[in-house]
């Protein structure tokens, strides 16, 4: 391993610097004595190459001390930086890229404040199990362990720490391809999940010798292995399926992340079991598949008599596998890599622990012709249901208010979305997330992004960003009012680079409406409520985009149309009427509402 030095930044623009180094000149660092003219490099350039070594070309971040001269020098060496307007947007940006790719994406920030605002993605990432990599400059160790009051002081590690699925610090260049190495590993391997890797500013400085700093890179082998299931598990698991009257199988994000397609859509169609999609698994197979039963939620989660998840956490979300939802007894199979995740909340007949595609590929080598198909009157009840629920929703959709409602604005959404099933899927708001997911039909795996496990606001455009960036095709981002302003300043990220982004904001003047008044009669407006009849679309006009104002489904389908021909970043602003929503969308009964009399 080569000695290293703390020279200053060179001033090179490869990654080797040959020749003459002025630096070298100084004689304290043995590795100059030996061979002055030996080719260095440092550690803004070993980062770079531990990076590239391992295939991740895309960096999303936010310039400034110590990490100015890292996002240069990336650039320079052919990497992508995307630079940001604020780090929550570059970390979701890292996060969703990671979900889309299967490798880490990576956040690059500043110390402290920016380290701080990257954060919450980091921990979103990790909620969600996105694999994605924070890497973070930090100020001075001895002064911040001292704290001596430091620029941008902060013990930044052990702030991370509980929020990601590990974190590592760097303090010697030759020791950056291990670090980036064990971060990958960490952020790819098992669950996946957000790793930090705190670099500190004088790491960045260190010059080592160019050979020696080479060698210490690492290409991580296998960097998320195969993990098998076993055999009994898997006989297990069928065994209890094959018993099923009412059996139901329940694809979650994991199951779009593992990229499993068509082994996926071969278990489902092979057993002709009925499937339920949670909101990022749309699309695995078409919404619009026979065996489809979103249509029938509550009357399959209800009924079910033997439930398969894949992929899929009885969290919240799925009212915790029990209770009214759940209706009469059932058993669970869960398919998942994580061994603790099971009996999390209610006990798991047959847990089937594995990666998605080796554990579906040994569950489907046990289905053969004489696989029970499900009893012909539970999938004949599930069809019943959804052809009534279907024939209803066709009606509101049908339907032409003014102003325009969330069905008939999501029923031009619905109609560019069929036509466009390549296209990426961004969505969050309360009312505009709940009335998309269940109303917009998803084509194809991996094509709809939203606020995940936590339910977060402000995803929108940073995963707007990253699904233009990393797949190159067209974007549309379905925005409530309210979710769109914590990133909205992104509008100018998307337009500096020219991205095929059409965000539509579905306006109606504050948080799930306009329609709050404040009680007291005073000027200020109520909590939930914003400037009436903003005009979103002349904040993309600033920066050169596309804005439109529509209000009515023909102007708003035509700018979409528009929007997607021309790949040109356009902001729509979308008129909804303010009373059509309700508070908290479909999760009102989460809500607490004050039980004070008055
Ligand atoms: P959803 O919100 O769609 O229900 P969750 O995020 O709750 O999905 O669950 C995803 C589950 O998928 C997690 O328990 C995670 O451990 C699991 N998972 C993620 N990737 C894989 C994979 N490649 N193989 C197996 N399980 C995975
Ligand atoms: C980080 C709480 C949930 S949904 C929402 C907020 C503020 C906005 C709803 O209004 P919007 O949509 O977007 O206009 P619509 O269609 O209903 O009118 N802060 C964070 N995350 C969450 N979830 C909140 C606050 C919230």
């Amino acid at each position: 391993m080569g000695k290293m030095n703390e020279a200053p930044a060179p001033t090179a623009t490869g990654n080797l610097i040959d020749g003459p180094n002025t630096q070298n000149d100084d004689t304290r660092h043995p590795s100059m004595t030996t061979d002055a003219q030996a080719p260095t490099t440092d550690g803004f350039h070993l980062v770079i190459d531990a990076l590239k070594l391992n295939g991740i070309t895309n960096i999303y971040g936010l310039p400034g001390i110590p990490i100015t001269d890292l996002t240069r020098k990336a650039q320079a060496e052919g990497m992508r930086v995307i630079s940001f307007r604020h780090e929550q947007n570059a970390g979701n940006a890292a996060a969703i890229a990671g979900f889309i790719t299967q490798k880490p994406g990576v956040c690059l920030t500043v110390s402290a404040p920016g380290f701080l605002n990257g954060l919450t993605a980091l921990a979103n990432a990790t909620t969600n199990c996105f694999p994605m990599i924070l890497i973070s400059g930090s100020s001075e160790r001895e002064i911040v362990d001292l704290q001596q009051g430091d620029y941008e002081e902060m013990d930044q590690l052990a702030i991370a720490k509980p929020l990601c699925k590990a974190a590592f610090r760097v303090l010697h260049a030759e020791d950056i391809g291990v670090g980036v190495a064990r971060a990958i590993r960490s952020a790819v391997s098992g669950r996946p999940g957000g790793v930090y890797l705190d670099l500190p500013a004088k790491l960045f400085s260190q010059s080592m010798d160019a050979e020696a700093g080479r060698k210490s890179l690492i290409k991580v082998v296998d960097p998320a292995p195969r993990q098998i299931p076993a055999p009994d598990a898997v006989k297990r698991a069928l065994d209890l399926l094959k018993g099923a009257k009412r059996p139901l199988i329940l694809l979650g994000k994991g199951a779009a992340y593992a990229q499993a397609d068509a082994d996926i859509r071969a278990l489902v169609e092979k057993t002709g079991i009925p499937y339920l999609p949670m909101s990022m698994a749309k699309g695995l197979l078409p919404d619009t598949h026979p065996q489809s039963a979103a249509a029938a939620r509550s009357y399959v989660l209800a009924e079910a008599d033997v439930v398969m998840l894949v992929g899929a956490r009885l969290n919240w979300l799925l009212s915790h596998g029990k209770g009214k939802t759940w209706g009469g007894p059932k058993q669970f199979i869960q398919v998942d890599i994580s061994p603790t995740e099971i009996d999390s909340n209610v006990a798991i007949a047959a847990p089937v622990i594995g990666d998605i595609g080796s554990c579906v590929s040994a569950l489907l080598a046990g289905i053969d012709g004489s696989f029970p198909k499900p009893p012909a009157d539970w999938t004949g009840a599930i069809g019943e249901r959804r052809d009534k629920n279907l024939t209803k929703m066709a009606e509101t959709l049908a339907k032409n208010p003014s102003p325009m409602n969330f069905h008939s604005a999501l029923n031009v959404v619905r109609d560019i979305v069929k036509a466009n099933p390549d296209a990426m899927l961004v969505n969050e708001g309360a009312n505009a997330l709940d009335f998309t997911r269940s109303i917009v039909d998803m084509y194809k795996p991996r094509k709809r992004l939203d606020v995940g496990t936590w339910g977060i606001m402000g995803i929108g455009m940073g995963f707007a960003v990253a699904a233009a960036i990393e797949t190159d095709l067209p974007v549309i981002a379905i925005e409530g009012d309210s979710a769109f302003g914590f990133s909205g300043m992104e509008v100018e990220t998307i337009c500096r680079y020219n991205l095929p982004v059409c965000v539509v904001i579905f306006n109606n003047n504050g948080v799930y409406g306009g329609k709050d008044v404040n009680p007291t009669g005073h000027s200020d407006a109520a909590p939930t409520v914003f400037v009436k009849g903003a005009r979103y679309d002349k904040l993309i006009e600033a920066f050169g985009g596309v804005g439109v104002h529509a209000e009515t489904p023909a102007e708003l389908r035509r700018a979409m149309e528009e929007a997607v021909r021309s790949r040109k970043p356009t902001l729509i602003n979308a008129v909804i009427d303010e009373g059509a929503g309700t508070e908290s969308g479909r999760i009102t009964s989460l809500n607490p509402q004050a039980a004070k009399k008055k």
